[in-house]
């Protein structure tokens, strides 16, 4: 299970400040603490207040801010393209694009960017409609990325499709349908491409919202999820990933399967 933490996004207050007055300490310190708490990838997310025009020179100082205090590939997430390739630039390592939808405009442009970089890169299920309610709807446009990646010479393990989670007090409609795509998109495509979420989402606005998180990773490992983005800050989430690999056979077990998890 590949954990990416999602901790550097300037939707939170000290990342914000950290972009706004050039000061790397806030990036140097979620990088590091994230590493140690088994994070395999960083995302770097310039946050919702960077102007677009100013997004490229601050992801490129992002990623080179984040990959000079732990040594950890980033997934680099936007939607502008021009921020997605200043993050490429400056990359050192496989780097992860966040994200394509399933319009083809935005394939054309992120997928042979993945190729020519040979990037890995995430795929939503999503289009300029939004995002479907249904898990038959949500395979349909994930199994179009997966065409195009073909067509383009991305292998299916450097694709990750992410149904895309939504708040469960706001679209509680759409969590089975999530768990419905993880396992329908392993089945459909042979090679199947890779799968992650953006755990978080499933709790925002909500109580108890680890208890939620939680719940929802533990629920989509068994449908055979491979990656999530996910706040590593949090031990009783990675005591369940290492217990759900014990119980899918990812691991051996051993009595310290708790510890040696974390030692990995
Ligand atoms: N899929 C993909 N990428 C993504 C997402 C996804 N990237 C962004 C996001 N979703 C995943 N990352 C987060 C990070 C933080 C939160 C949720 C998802 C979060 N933040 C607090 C909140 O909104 O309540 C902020 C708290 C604060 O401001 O301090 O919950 O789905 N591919």
């Amino acid at each position: 299970m590949l954990l990416i933490g999602e901790r550097i996004n300037g939707m939170f207050k000290d990342i914000r400040e950290g972009i706004l007055n050039k000061n790397p300490e806030p990036v140097h310190y979620w990088a590091k603490r994230q590493h140690e708490m088994c994070a395999g990838y960083l995302d770097v997310n310039t946050g919702p207040t960077v102007e677009a025009k100013d997004q490229p020179v601050v992801m490129e100082w992002l990623v080179k801010t984040a990959q000079e205090a732990a040594p950890l590939p980033c997934c680099i997430d936007s939607t502008n393209p021009d921020a997605i390739e200043a993050g490429l630039k400056a990359h050192n390592g496989k780097a992860m694009i966040n994200s394509t939808t399933a319009d083809q405009w935005k394939m054309d442009i992120f997928i042979p960017m993945a190729a020519k970089y040979n990037a890995a890169i995430i795929g939503l299920a999503m289009n300029e409609k939004g995002v479907p309610k249904s898990a038959a709807d949500r395979v349909a446009l994930a199994m179009e990325i997966v065409v195009n990646c073909d067509m383009r010479g991305v292998p299916m393990e450097d694709l990750y499709i992410d149904p895309l989670v939504l708040p469960a007090n706001v679209a509680q409609e759409h969590g089975a349908e999530v768990l419905e795509t993880l396992r329908q998109v392993k089945i459909l495509a042979d090679p199947p491409p890779r799968t992650t979420i953006g755990l978080s989402n499933i709790s925002q606005g909500c109580t108890n919202r680890h208890l939620l998180n939680r719940t929802y990773l533990i629920m989509s490992m068994a449908c055979g999820l491979d990656s999530a983005i996910v706040d590593v800050d949090d031990d009783a989430l990675l005591d369940a990933v290492a217990s759900v690999n014990i119980m899918m056979n990812k691991d051996i077990y051993c009595d310290s399967f708790l510890k040696t998890f974390r030692s990995k």
